[in-house]
């Protein structure tokens, strides 16, 4: 793998929980929201938006669909994301930092689906924004405190954030709301909390959440966790304080049992382990 060193040293400084570990990029989605670029599915799920709608997302938003070079340079400090996605003029693909059997075919680089001829093939979106707010970023301490940005006071439109958590091997990561209060709809379509029980927004989905009830503690099934949070163009709210912990793994117990006998208060879900 190509590596930009300049780049690293630039990263390392600002995010300590970035690094090479066996050879592997470890954190490297959360980065700075990666240049602008972000990776928007439909309202409903995955692989849902055509091209019109993909469109109409990121600009909504205030951006447009980012360019293949925008992608790509995205993925070069380290945006990874295995979900197939619309381009500006209609190309579809998605950026592979990691290689892996599952996405990618095992390579790293641009996936690169081409020109669609169809816009009504459903997608999703990578939208560039340069002036979106980001935050958010790579946390390995034990415990932790998330605020939305500005909080207590409201926080703003157009905010996107990725908390990526990640504990010692063997930890689990529990989610604890102490506040939380964000422009009520009933499906969470204007702004959202999403937890997910992987190192990604594309697997592990946990749920998504607005409104100002407090919703139940969430504890990982491995020792990553990724909180994401967006606000759209208007309507804002007090924000939240969202803590985790890292717990430590449970008394070790002889084989099959120790997954089934743990798995009371723990997801379903096998994404979170890396
Ligand atoms: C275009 O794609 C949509 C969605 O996959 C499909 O329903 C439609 O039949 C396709 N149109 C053509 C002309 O292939
Ligand atoms: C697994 O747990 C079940 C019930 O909790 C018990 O009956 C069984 O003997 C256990 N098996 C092992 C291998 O410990
Ligand atoms: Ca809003």
């Amino acid at each position: 793998m190509v590596v930009f060193p300049f780049f690293f040293a630039l990263l390392w400084e600002r995010a300590p929980g970035w690094g090479f570990k066996d050879g592997v990029l470890h954190n490297s989605i959360w980065l700075e929201r990666a240049a602008g670029v972000y990776h928007r599915e439909g309202r409903s799920g995955k692989y849902q938006l055509t091209y019109a709608e993909a469109k109409a997302v990121c600009e909504y938003e205030g951006g447009h669909l980012a360019t293949y070079q925008q992608l790509e340079a995205a993925r070069k400090i380290g945006f990874h994301m295995c979900a197939a996605g619309w381009m500006a003029k209609g190309r579809v693909g998605y950026p592979i930092v990691k290689p892996g059997s599952n996405c990618g075919f095992g390579k790293t680089g641009i996936v690169d689906y081409g020109f669609r001829l169809n816009r009504s093939e459903r997608w999703d979106a990578y939208c560039y924004n340069p002036n979106g707010k980001d935050c958010g970023g790579v946390f390995t301490d034990s415990k932790y405190i998330f605020k939305t940005p500005g909080y207590p006071n409201e926080y703003e439109n157009d905010q996107i954030c990725y908390w990526h958590i990640r504990v010692k091997y063997g930890q689990r990561v529990q989610i604890q709301f102490v506040d939380f209060d964000l422009e009520e709809d009933a499906s969470c379509m204007s702004d959202y909390l999403e937890i997910y029980d992987s190192y990604d927004d594309v697997n592990g989905f946990v749920g998504r959440y607005c409104g100002d009830e407090l919703p139940d503690p969430i504890v990982s099934t491995g020792n990553v966790m990724t909180l994401k949070f967006l606000s759209d163009a208007s309507v804002t709210a007090g924000g939240f304080q969202i803590k985790y912990v890292a717990l430590d793994p449970p008394k070790k117990s002889a084989g099959k049992n120790a997954t089934t006998q743990s798995n009371t208060n723990y997801l379903a879900g096998k994404f979170g382990i890396m």
